[in-house]
């Protein structure tokens, strides 16, 4: 047997006994070093190339291999050299350094446990401000300029650049995570919620970043395929960390990248082996791993192992043991080499092999101990950096070796080091000789920051390059509106109803959209997201019309081709039809609904989805875009518990609307008939793109069909607050008042049929639009009244609608109880909900709605118990009624069954 490294582990092959000859393999490879040396190394590649052909045909299996060896994949002969004024940069950076670190140490010190990271921006630095001084640009002519992503807690060191080139004030840094003392202050991480014009991204749920950078680049294709944008060279930088590439969002979507050839993203792997707890892989090498994910995944892969003062060593090592060494360690021992020091790294790493030992027996231990990691080395992070701007047909990664903590003295590489807020004095008396901070030593101890003038050399060198680059990169702006919503009467085909007709509300919206990307001024500004549901919303005649974005085009003949409705993929498609991916299709609805202010191209987004597979399956990632200030619509398809028949319990969604609810600029709705999806979508618009407010939409679209009416008189406003009456009760005044929503609202206008004509009772149909907007609108009613305590009293807007309305009212609903239950403060005790609580089953409407008790007799029988109990129908009758009506009062609970 003979053993092979191949993707970082060790695998044994049976060896032919003619092959195992070091004689025979010293001729090949003395042949092949000779091709190289006469005719190159394209050559070469050629040479192999052909021979594993050969291989393939005849039959040897050859182990696909994706490593390459544990050094820098860019040669030193192939570097270029530094272009910057080295020392004025490392000022800058030492400066930054400090004031980083100084800012969460002042912070903790002054209140402790308010938190904060050092120890992720010390290993950042480096690959942080040659991208500052030397890449990121702030704009590309009047287009914005290159989308940056960063680690999210490296913020400090983020805040403590733009501290030093004026951008942010020093009682911004002062008040670094003290938002709420009245002051300019910094959020922790992140926050285009709280500082809307400086950050962009937020990244500090790990795994999002590196996944809404990739569908970013990916629609800036497709805006520049659409011609929405001009071509730049503008690229998107993902900062990431190593223990977050442990995310499945991280990994997820790297084939997108390369299938789309998206050499506009530029993926940096911050690789300082360790993450919250400890190593991120202790027994491996987790540089070696992603190389092989990456690899494999189509990626360009660059890997800066180490810094220049390795490369004598490596020009010593003509029998290639030191790189041998390099690739037995494992992670756990690199991390235990940089806290040990030298004496320990020349007897445990260099000790190993005798020439190792022999190699280095030059320099001092200081001096092994210093050796550098390639993610600190300027010289050697500018070629890399240079090398992926410069790559064409795809993404890059670079994989940066870093030492986490780097700097911080006696918690560099520590386990415990991302956890650490505070430095002891005598570690920040180190920083700051170490980094020649010119504060007194006591100055040093408190943390204070420190700013040269803006006259200085490191200031003004800074700022230059800045300038050449065509300004600040940490800037967000918001464009003056560019268009008036189109006016309700636009939707008039949506408002007049169906005419009789059987249609569900799904495709009421669907021919809305239609229409709506028809409209000569805003038509091409919607950008339609489907994962993998157009056919079942019934979406086939968008296809047709608009084409599905495919950034090749149609490479072949569709088999539906002289079909009307076939499948039609464009290179300036407007949909995006993203395939079997809700987080994919998150982050494209992200891309689309923020570039309004990223692009300054107000698309409109309409992200169209199994509901169930929404708020709960991608729910981090909604908040997220909230976060963002992301603007479109949500459309929650196939809604409701009872109304998706068939499908069963992992299907049937009740819930999307209580988390919903939990996104504070969420604005969700349940309507019932396409009428009110148009006025929704209708304010919506102009809300948001008009009046630029903040918000966006999550509307349920069901899949019943059923006659829509045309809209009544005056209920716009209703419809838009969350509720109004739709039917009056038939034969007078009524005693009950019936709330419904989406097709549950048929089953109240049923059950107020019921309960007139059988037992002589009479109700009023109201159709509950949003509960969620009832219910901010009484909170902030309620919120004023007790602010204001001499004032007269407010009234909340559903006690408004409800004046005169006499009785209790039966609130049913496809979701949970707990969505009309919000209501419960304001109602006095008058409420009976019915909802879909409970896992759902599979079977067809009208079983789902009996066992749920949401059907008309359920909803006829709760009016009569309620009445009954009121002492306003005679209880007898009331528990005949429900026999009568075919409710089983000894049925089992729906929520637990
Ligand atoms: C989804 C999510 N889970 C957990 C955390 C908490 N967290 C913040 S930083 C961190 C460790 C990050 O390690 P790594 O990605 O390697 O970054 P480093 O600090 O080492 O550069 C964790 C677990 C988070 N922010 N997001
Ligand atoms: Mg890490």
């Amino acid at each position: 047997m003979a053993t092979y490294e191949i993707n970082n582990r060790l695998l044994e092959f049976p060896a032919k006994p003619e092959m195992d000859s070091e004689e025979e393999v010293a001729e090949w490879l003395e042949a092949f070093d000779q091709v190289i040396e006469g005719e190159g190394t394209n050559r070469g590649c050629e040479l192999i190339e052909a021979l594993i052909e050969r291989a393939r045909v005849v039959g040897v299996e050859i182990p696909v291999q994706l490593n390459t060896p544990y050094v820098n994949t860019i040669a030193v002969d192939e570097e270029v050299p530094y272009p910057g004024d080295r020392k004025l940069e490392r000022r800058m950076k030492s400066l930054t350094r400090w004031n980083a670190m100084a800012m969460v140490h002042r912070q903790n010190k002054k209140d402790p446990g308010i938190g904060g990271h050092i120890s992720t921006y010390s290993s950042l630095a480096t690959l942080l401000e040659v991208g500052f001084n030397h890449f990121f640009h702030g704009r590309y002519g009047d287009q914005p300029g290159d989308f940056i992503y960063f680690q999210g807690h490296a913020s400090p060191g983020v805040y403590a650049r733009a501290y030093l080139l004026g951008r942010i004030t020093e009682e911004q840094v002062q008040n670094f995570r003290h938002e709420l003392r009245g002051r300019p202050a910094l959020s922790s991480y992140p926050h285009p919620w709280l500082m809307p014009d400086f950050w962009r991204f937020p990244t500090v749920s790990m795994g999002l970043g590196p996944l809404n950078s990739i569908y970013q680049a990916r629609f800036m294709r497709y805006l520049e395929n659409r011609n929405l944008i001009a071509k730049t060279p503008r690229k998107v930088w993902a900062f990431v960390g190593d223990g977050e590439t442990d995310e499945p969002e991280s990994m997820g979507s790297l084939t997108l990248a390369s299938r789309e050839k998206l050499d506009n993203l530029i993926f940096v792997v911050n690789c300082n082996l360790q993450r919250l707890d400890g190593p991120v892989r202790g027994n491996g090498k987790i540089i070696q791993e992603l190389e092989a994910a990456f690899r494999g995944a189509g990626w360009n892969v660059i890997k800066v192992m180490w810094g220049c003062d390795w490369d004598r060593l490596f020009a010593r090592d003509k029998s290639g043991l030191l790189v041998k060494r390099l690739s037995e360690a494992v992670d756990g021992e690199y991390q235990t080499y940089k806290v040990k020091g030298g004496e320990y790294i020349r007897r445990e790493f260099f000790g190993k092999y005798p020439e190792l030992l022999e190699m280095v027996s030059d320099m001092s231990d200081e001096e092994l101990h210093r050796l550098t990691r390639g993610g600190h080395d300027p010289q050697k992070v500018y070629n890399a950096y240079k090398r992926a701007v410069e790559h064409q047909g795809g993404p890059t990664v670079i994989l940066a070796h870093t030492v986490k903590g780097y700097g911080l003295g006696s918690a560099e590489a520590r386990n415990a080091t991302h956890q650490e807020k505070k430095l002891a004095d005598q570690a920040l008396t180190a920083f700051r000789s170490r980094f020649a901070i010119p504060i007194p030593e006591m100055a040093a101890r408190e943390g204070r920051l420190y700013r040269p003038p803006d006259d200085s050399p490191e200031i003004l060198y800074a700022r230059k390059c800045r300038e050449e680059l065509g300004g600040f990169v940490l800037t967000r702006e918001v464009p003056p509106p560019s268009f008036q919503a189109p006016p309700i009467s636009e939707f008039e085909d949506s408002l007049a109803g169906s005419k009789g007709r059987a249609v569900s509300t799904t495709m009421g919206f669907v021919s809305m959209l239609r229409q709506l990307m028809k409209h000569a001024e805003i038509g091409k500004l919607i950008v339609p997201i489907i994962p993998d549901e157009g056919r079942t919303f019934g979406m086939e005649s968008i296809i047709r019309q608009v084409g599905i974005y495919a950034s090749q085009g149609q490479l072949y003949k569709p088999h539906d081709q002289d079909m009307l409705l076939y499948y039609r993929e464009e290179k300036d498609g407007q949909i995006l039809e993203e395939g079997i991916t809700e987080a994919g299709s998150m982050a494209s609805f992200t891309a689309a609904g923020t570039a309004y202010a990223n692009y300054k191209v107000p698309t409109i987004p309409f992200f169209t989805y199994y509901s169930m597979f929404g708020f709960q399956r991608i729910g981090d990632m909604v908040w997220a875009f909230a976060d963002s200030r992301g603007k479109g619509f949500m459309m929650g398809g196939t809604a409701g518990r009872t109304t998706l028949a068939g499908e069963g319990l992992q299907h049937q969604d009740g819930h999307s609307l209580v988390l919903a609810s939990t996104v504070p600029t969420c604005h969700s709705y349940d309507p019932a008939f396409v009428y009110e999806i148009a006025v929704i979508v209708q304010d919506g618009i102009r809300r948001m793109y008009q009046e630029l407010e903040d918000r966006f939409y999550y509307i349920t679209i069901y899949n019943e069909d059923y006659a829509m009416p045309e809209i009544p008189q005056g209920c716009e406003e209703g419809i838009l607050r969350g509720i109004y009456k739709y039917k009056t009760a038939p034969g007078g005044k009524a005693a009950i008042q019936l709330f419904g929503s989406g097709p549950i609202l048929n089953e109240a206008l049923r059950a107020q049929g019921v309960l007139a004509e059988q037992y002589g009772v009479q109700a009023d149909v109201w159709s509950a639009t949003s509960y969620n907007e009832l219910r901010r609108d009484a909170l902030s009613i309620e919120r004023w009244n007790r602010m204001h305590p001499a004032e007269p009293e407010k009234i909340p807007y559903i006690l408004t609608a409800l004046d005169g309305a006499e009785g209790p009212i039966v609130a049913a609903t496809d979701y949970m109880k707990v969505v009309p239950d919000q209501l419960a403060p304001w109602l006095g005790g008058r409420l009976v909900t019915l909802g879909t609580d409970g896992f759902g089953r599979s079977d067809n409407r009208e079983h789902l709605r009996r066992h749920f008790e949401v059907n008309a007799e359920s909803i006829a029988a709760a009016a009569l118990s309620r009445l009954a109990r009121d002492g306003k129908f005679e209880v007898q009758r009331a528990q005949k009624a429900l026999e009568e009506l075919g409710v089983d009062s000894e049925k089992i609970d729906p929520g637990i069954a």
